[in-house]
């Protein structure tokens, strides 16, 4: 954690507790030279952590990895305090969050190594690519999985080579607070992860700060303004915003697993997930069966805090935000079939099935992020497709189907897609995890988590000298023809395309 002794805080917050209203800690809202400070320790850290051989980092990040899972019951508990989330649910986060720090430990070193690749026209060249560490990444981080959400960028980035200093939400400080405790006591490197506590204020501050990348999860409107703060140093951005997935349901559809997985992927941490069933279509020939096994799989999910399924609602704000998209919705001519804004009681609201939605309503438009399915009668699969890629954000997406299931996965515009299942590529570190649209851009986890943070450098070496070389001045006249002829030789004769087609058959 950052000293308070670098400057005085603006304030502090209390955390508390959604279930009971009680305060639970307190954290320092920390001004712009805390965070100033911090990244200038992290700046040392990076310097020392990038310096040391991938093995000894391998090492260290598998120290951490122990040492968290070491204290599984002391994170479950904090993430379950301060988020509300069930004790199971917490534990689960913790556990996928351990799967993403593992994969980057101990992929890093084969996913970074130089590579060596073609070097095309240039033969007597030896052509490198080198994954550099960028220096101090700043991860800005969401509320709703305190803990897997900003491991997701923080793993990778540390695994790739980089310090980092880490702002929580204000509303689940605590975890990051666990979390920074732990790095102290289990990585080799001083400040390699910091945590600096506050709003919005201190977020500002570390966008604005001189760091070499940002990973940013939140909204998109803040992510915006994120990356108006880092267009002033021109400072990269990986932005994962908010998504509207869309579950689709074609008529071949196994209609029983589809309704359970959709009803799972929808209210699965009280709806508060970026990846979260937002909008489902279900196809014609199914729509009665399937919305009669939702209601079902629906009536049996449980609400409360005490080992129930679904915990209450982070903050008092996203209570107001369901209930005015759900009273939007009965305004505009949704059916409410159980739950609706009628039965919200303070942060619980129960399992809402909503019929009859329709384009115009902000419950398929707009982030609802609650306890909330919301299904659209449509034509067939195709169509379900179609008017799933009719929305700003596009970062998961569902389909549940057989003969033309993949073909159709395919066709959705969106980041990831689970087939015949919600959420699971969440679960899988080796797949990349990202949006497109107003649901942002840049990938964290997997290969190319390890690679967004590392800077990709290009080295060509001359191995052979030639008595002639193009890189230079002084070539005779009629090295003009003798190019010319080559262009035609090899880009307009089908040379290259005949030696290529030979190299691939006798690949196959
Ligand atoms: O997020 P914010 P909020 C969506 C969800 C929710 C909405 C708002 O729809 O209703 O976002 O949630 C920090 N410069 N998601 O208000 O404001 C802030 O302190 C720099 C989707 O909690 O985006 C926190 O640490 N940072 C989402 C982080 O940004 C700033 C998860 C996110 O806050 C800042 C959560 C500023 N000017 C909510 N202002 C997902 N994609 O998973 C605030 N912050």
């Amino acid at each position: 954690m950052v000293s308070l002794t670098d400057t005085a805080p603006m304030g502090a917050i209390e955390v508390m507790s959604p279930a009971t209203g009680e305060v639970i800690g307190q954290v320092p809202v920390l001004p712009a030279e805390a965070v100033n400070a911090a990244v200038a320790r992290a700046k040392k850290a990076a310097a020392t952590w990038s310096a040391m051989p991938m093995a000894e980092r391998r090492h260290d990040l598998v120290a951490f990895r122990r040492h968290i899972a070491a204290r599984v019951d002391d994170f479950a508990d904090t993430i379950h305090r301060e988020n509300g989330k069930p004790r199971l649910d917490a534990t689960v986060e913790v556990m996928m969050a351990l799967s993403h720090l593992h994969h980057a430990a101990v992929r890093a070193e084969k996913v970074l190594r130089k590579k060596r690749v073609a070097s095309g026209l240039l033969a007597n060249f030896r052509a490198e690519v080198s994954y550099c560490p960028l220096g101090v990444v700043a991860v800005i981080g969401p509320w709703n999985y305190p803990l897997f959400t900003p491991m997701g960028s923080i793993a990778y980035a540390l695994g790739a080579g980089n310090a980092v200093v880490f702002k929580p939400s204000e509303l689940t400080p605590l975890t990051a607070k666990l979390l920074a405790e732990v790095a102290a006591e289990s990585l080799s490197v001083p400040d390699l992860l910091q945590v600096v506590t506050g709003d919005g204020r201190t977020g500002d501050a570390l966008a604005g700060a001189d760091v070499d990348k940002i990973a940013f999860t939140g909204s998109a409107a803040t992510g915006r303004k994120v990356m108006t703060r880092a267009a002033e140093r021109l400072t990269p951005v990986l932005m994962e915003l908010g998504g509207k997935d869309a579950a689709v349901i074609a008529g071949d559809a196994d209609v029983d697993k589809a309704a359970a997985a959709t009803v799972y992927g929808a209210l699965a941490n009280t709806g508060q997930a970026c990846v979260s069933i937002e909008r489902v279509y279900a196809a014609e020939d199914i729509y009665d069966q399937f919305v009669a096994k939702v209601v079902e799989h629906a009536g049996r999910v449980t609400v409360g805090d005490n080992g129930e399924d679904l915990g209450p609602m982070t903050s008092e704000a996203q209570v107001d935000i369901v209930r005015d998209h759900l009273d939007d919705a009965v305004a505009k001519g949704a059916e409410v079939l159980m739950g609706g804004a009628d039965e919200i009681r303070g942060r619980y609201i129960k399992p809402t099935v909503l019929v009859g939605v329709t384009p115009e309503m902000k419950i398929m438009t707009e982030e609802t992020f609650g306890p909330v399915v919301a299904i659209a009668r449509v034509a067939d699969a195709d169509d379900g497709v179609r008017q799933a890629n009719r929305s700003a954000y596009g970062l998961g997406s569902a389909i549940f189907g057989r003969a033309r299931v993949r073909e159709l996965a395919d066709q959705i515009r969106s980041g990831m897609t689970s087939v015949n299942s919600v959420l699971a590529f969440s679960g899988i570190p080796s797949l990349p995890f990202g949006g497109v649209g107003d649901s942002g851009f840049g990938r964290i986890h997997g290969d190319e988590g390890l690679r967004e943070f590392s800077r990709t450098k290009s080295t060509a070496e001359e191995r052979v000298p030639l008595p002639m070389s193009l890189l230079s001045f002084g070539l005779p006249a009629s090295t003009v023809d003798r190019i010319r002829t080559l262009i035609h030789q090899l880009y307009g004769g089908g040379a290259v395309d005949r030696a290529g087609a030979a190299i691939r058959s006798l690949r196959r």
